[in-house]
């Protein structure tokens, strides 16, 4: 796509820090930085989220998350942990629409990176729970 940054990325077109590259995949460093490492693997083929991989998609892509993150791992012996995101959706944080899933590394765990959700739990029954899972189940094969 001629406007998306990733498609421009992947074109060469604009300059990025490359990390990993074949057919399907292109892994590079984050401008951002969130903290240092913190890396992007996108598919080549313009896909805006999660929503539009099919499974061929999503083994090209998926199949190198281990590579990527051992990498980075060890690139670093100050590296602690690893947080794999992926946003879809301006709600979920999503900003640039080609998919693409973060890696950042993290050093501490009062680094530049966080990610927080509320415990609800106490707000649930079990039978609510239940109908919240069959509600998702009965639409996994769409
Ligand atoms: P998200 O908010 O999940 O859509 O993340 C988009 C990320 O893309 C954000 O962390 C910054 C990064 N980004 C945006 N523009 C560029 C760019 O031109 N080059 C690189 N390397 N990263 C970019």
């Amino acid at each position: 796509m001629a406007d998306c940054i990733f498609c421009q990325i992947i074109n060469g077109d604009i300059p990025s820090v490359t990390i990993y590259e074949d057919d399907q995949v292109k892994a590079f460093l984050d401008i951002s930085q969130g903290t240092p490492g913190h890396t992007l693997l996108v598919p080549k083929k313009h896909v805006r989220d999660i929503f539009e991989y099919d499974d061929q998609l999503a083994q090209d892509v998926f199949r190198h998350v281990p590579l990527i993150a051992r990498a980075i791992k060890a690139s670093n012996p100050a590296i602690q942990g690893l947080n794999i995101v992926n946003n879809n959706g301006e709600v979920a944080y999503q900003s640039v629409f080609h998919s693409h899933i973060h890696f950042v590394p993290r050093y501490t765990d009062h680094d530049d990176f966080a990610m927080t959700f509320k415990d609800n739990s106490d707000k649930y029954t079990n039978a609510d729970l239940q109908q919240i899972a069959d509600n998702i189940k009965a639409h996994l094969e769409d």
